[in-house]
């Protein structure tokens, strides 16, 4: 297991690399250029910039948390195959400095939604949570003010002038079929996996947070069944999965140990990450620790340590603890604390062995 964080980048985060390089066994950071809208080739430059930063402490930036896919590709309008030439050459510009993974997701509209960015646990502690209530009711333009609290901190995948247009977007995903997103993603990965494959990048697809359809908008990418549907589709490791226990698992039927031990050689990615559920749909980000969540996180671990898993890792969201001003879900103290846990476990199955 590689542990890698992420990190915003300069003047969008209040983590500092300096300070991730304390925390032990990171090797890299998990970055993307935030600024550049959906469908933008990355320029080499500004990524030769970040690498020069990483630089500094030594770390790698193998993963790239996202490269965001343009609408028009998940639409299946014709203007995609212009956006799937500008990622075609993201990928060789972001091979040049030894990319190796690309997470991304295919969700329409939103990458992921919550309806409080700040609820309180039980120990004074906030975290992000889902009330399934409110998402079942409201028009999703009253959520845009709670997820961008922060002028300052861009959220990924609710940037502002993208959701300036949300009206625009949800009439164009109007009618929208599971069946035809899954075409428009396989037309992509057709067209993507092997400019990924000839520089040794493998793509790992996000699942869908939450895993179910939300604002009657379709999901792909929310079940075991989804996932081997996508691996099938394009039959290569470069077509692979970012696990992410703490997306998958807000829905009681997900297995994720048995994802593991299924897709195991197609997985180059994992968040881990504890979620806590609750009966009527809602859930809650808790800690990394197992009797405070329902996901059984030494159970993954200990999946992933049996198949040999030598991917990279990070810890998901965590908890704003300690009175820290930090961008929601990404704070340096409760990722810090997960880290130990995982290592922990980890440590512990590697010494038995
Ligand atoms: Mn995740």
């Amino acid at each position: 297991m590689r542990m890698v964080f992420r990190w915003f980048g300069t003047g969008n985060d209040t983590v500092s690399l300096r300070q991730i390089r304390q925390i032990p066994g990171v090797e890299g950071i998990v970055w993307a250029l935030h600024d550049l809208p959906p469908g933008e080739v990355w320029p080499l430059d500004r990524i030769l910039e970040v690498k020069r930063e990483a630089d500094e402490y030594g770390f790698h930036l193998d993963v790239v948390e996202s490269v965001n896919i343009h609408d028009d590709i998940k639409l299946g309008l014709p203007s995609r195959d212009t956006y799937i030439e500008h990622y075609q050459r993201t990928i060789e510009n972001l091979a040049q400095v030894g990319v190796k993974t690309i997470c991304y997701n295919f969700m329409p509209v939103f990458d992921w939604v919550r309806t409080e960015l700040h609820r309180q646990l039980p120990d004074g502690s906030t975290a992000m949570f889902y009330e399934k209530a409110i998402i079942d009711r409201i028009d999703p333009r009253e959520l845009i003010g709670t997820i961008n609290e922060n002028p300052d901190l861009t959220m990924p995948g609710w940037e502002p002038e993208r959701m300036a247009r949300l009206s625009e977007l949800f009439d164009a995903y109007e009618g929208m079929t599971k069946e035809r997103l899954r075409e428009n993603l396989r037309y992509f990965l057709e067209a993507i996996v092997p400019v990924a494959e000839r520089h040794g990048i493998r793509m790992a697809i996000h699942p869908d947070d939450p895993p179910w359809p939300i604002f009657g908008l379709p999901r792909i990418v929310s079940t075991q069944e989804d996932i081997r549907h996508i691996l099938e589709m394009v039959d290569s490791p470069a077509n692979g999965l970012t696990l992410c226990t703490g997306s998958l698992s807000a829905d009681p039927a997900n297995d994720v140990i048995g994802m593991i031990r299924e897709f195991a050689d197609r997985i180059p990615f994992v968040h881990i990450r504890n979620i806590r559920r609750f009966d009527n749909g809602d859930f809650i980000e808790t800690s990394h620790r197992v009797t405070d969540g329902s996901v059984d996180i030494p159970g993954v671990v200990k999946a992933l340590h049996e198949a040999g898993f030598l991917g990279y890792a990070r810890p998901d969201h965590g908890r704003q603890i300690w009175d820290e001003a930090c961008r929601p879900g990404y704070g340096l103290y409760d990722r810090a604390l997960g880290i130990m846990y995982l290592w922990g476990l980890w440590d512990s199955l590697q010494h038995r062995a």
